[in-house]
């Protein structure tokens, strides 16, 4: 029996980017509920409700301990009325039916397979759900005409959906690196995203490029591109040049949350020997269900979504069991190629916005949206993944590193590990 009046509550400060946030906590399942309801939301294209429970999830992964009772939530931050719901639903009876229901409706299931496509985003799924494709095969049977992102997205769609491992990625950074000073020594490849904030798994790699000498990167997207394609490395890519100094709000104006870097979306194709040296673990199989057949590798997973091994770690064979993905791999057998394909987004920035550029790939995005907001609302700035501009000053703050932006934004440093808001 708890007693309400002796039950001490949280606290949290009301910016993510003021919390200490590892990638363990302790309400995970909360967390876990509040994360599935934002991305359902996210991915019917309602971006608001979906940073709403971003932010109600990211207070869960800030506390001390684990959420027992209601009452310790009293007068923290970000919980609105339709989170504080599913939390009680959570605590009171194990789970959260609207998280259960949700999970089973079949445009969410169809949300999650069509975006699970590289070039398919929220709207576009949306509008093929409308004509009643849930699938991937009654997409193939439309006859939708696909871009170019897309095809390569369907073509390559089983491994893209295999999370990248730490040892993938650090394979694939070898080969940047060796694209990067073949074609410009001296410059430096830094790793970024959820890698550097010490993730296990990604959906992608996401590397910086700089080189110390300001103006020495112009031009070296394409260069690293051509050697990359040159040996082989590339399923796919789509480089956009450097708009910053061009664009028509110019570097004298606030710069705007969009990116303009030179950048480049690919689709590598990494040998399973590149990360063969690598250990791997025994069974990490999440679901428990992964075991092998006499003589055979193979993975009996009934549940697709449940299974986390790469296919390394299955030795790619894990013949996931769900209909669409079964029907694609009678074409493309993706057990019985020395590769796979990885998503790599490669990005240049001078090295005057690298400390800019570096806090702005690190994310989480719920991250960067709240350093964003604090810059804004608290400090009167304009934060981006460029540059500082303080308003009040009528000028821009230069930092030569993560740490110098902080202090500018009146922030406690927050390292990369404890950025997993
Ligand atoms: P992601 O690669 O999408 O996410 P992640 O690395 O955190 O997680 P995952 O393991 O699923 O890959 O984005 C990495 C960071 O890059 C994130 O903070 C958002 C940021 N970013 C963009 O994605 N696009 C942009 O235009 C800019 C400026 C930043
Ligand atoms: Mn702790
Ligand atoms: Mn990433
Ligand atoms: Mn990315």
């Amino acid at each position: 029996q708890i007693n309400e009046a002796e039950v001490v509550a949280f606290s949290v400060p009301s910016y993510a980017c003021q919390r200490r946030i590892a990638l363990d906590h302790h309400n995970t399942v909360l967390a876990d509920a509040l994360s599935l309801l934002a991305e359902n939301a996210e991915l019917s294209d309602e971006d608001g409700r979906g940073v709403a429970f971003r932010r109600a999830a990211a207070v869960l992964k800030a506390l001390p301990r684990q959420v027992t009772s209601m009452a310790q939530l009293k007068g923290l931050p970000c919980l609105g009325g339709h989170s504080l719901r599913v939390i009680k639903d959570v605590l009171d009876n194990g789970a959260s039916d609207e998280v259960e229901s949700t999970k089973r409706s079949e445009r969410y299931k169809a949300l999650k397979v069509l975006t699970g496509i590289f070039g398919v985003g929220a709207k576009t799924a949306a509008r093929w759900i409308s004509e009643g494709i849930h699938t991937l095969q009654q997409l193939q049977a439309s006859g939708h005409t696909l871009n170019r992102a897309q095809q390569a997205g369907l073509e390559h769609y089983d491994d893209l959906n295999q999370p990248v491992t730490k040892a993938e990625a650090d394979a694939i950074g070898e080969i940047v690196e060796k694209a990067v000073v073949s074609v410009l020594p001296g410059a430096q490849v830094t790793l970024t995203g959820g890698f550097r904030r010490g993730k296990l798994a990604g959906h992608d790699v996401d590397f910086l490029i700089t080189h110390p000498e300001e103006g020495r990167e112009e031009g070296l997207m394409p260069k690293v591109v051509s050697w990359l394609v040159k040996q082989g490395f590339l399923l796919y890519q789509k480089t956009t040049r450097n708009s910053y100094l061009e664009s028509k709000d110019g570097p004298a104006q606030p710069p705007s949350n969009i990116d303009r870097f030179e950048r480049c979306f690919s689709i590598f194709k990494l040998e399973k020997q590149a990360t063969k040296q690598a250990e791997m673990p025994e069974d990490s199989c999440s679901f428990g269900a992964h075991r092998q057949v006499e003589g055979d590798d193979t993975c009996l997973q009934t549940d697709p979504q449940s299974c986390s091994l790469s296919p390394i770690q299955t030795g790619g064979l894990c013949r996931r069991a769900s209909s669409e993905e079964g029907q694609l791999e009678e074409t493309e057998p993706a057990g019985h190629k020395p590769w796979r394909a990885v998503r790599v987004d490669l990005v240049v920035s001078p090295v005057s916005q690298f400390a800019f550029a570096l806090l702005g790939w690190t994310g989480s995005k719920l991250f960067e949206r709240e350093l964003r907001r604090w810059a804004g609302y608290e400090k009167a700035m304009s934060l981006s993944s460029h540059a500082l501009y303080d308003n009040n000053q009528g000028r821009y703050l230069r930092a030569a590193s993560e740490e110098e932006i902080f202090a500018h934004l009146g922030l406690e440093y927050i390292p990369p590990s404890e950025r997993n808001a």
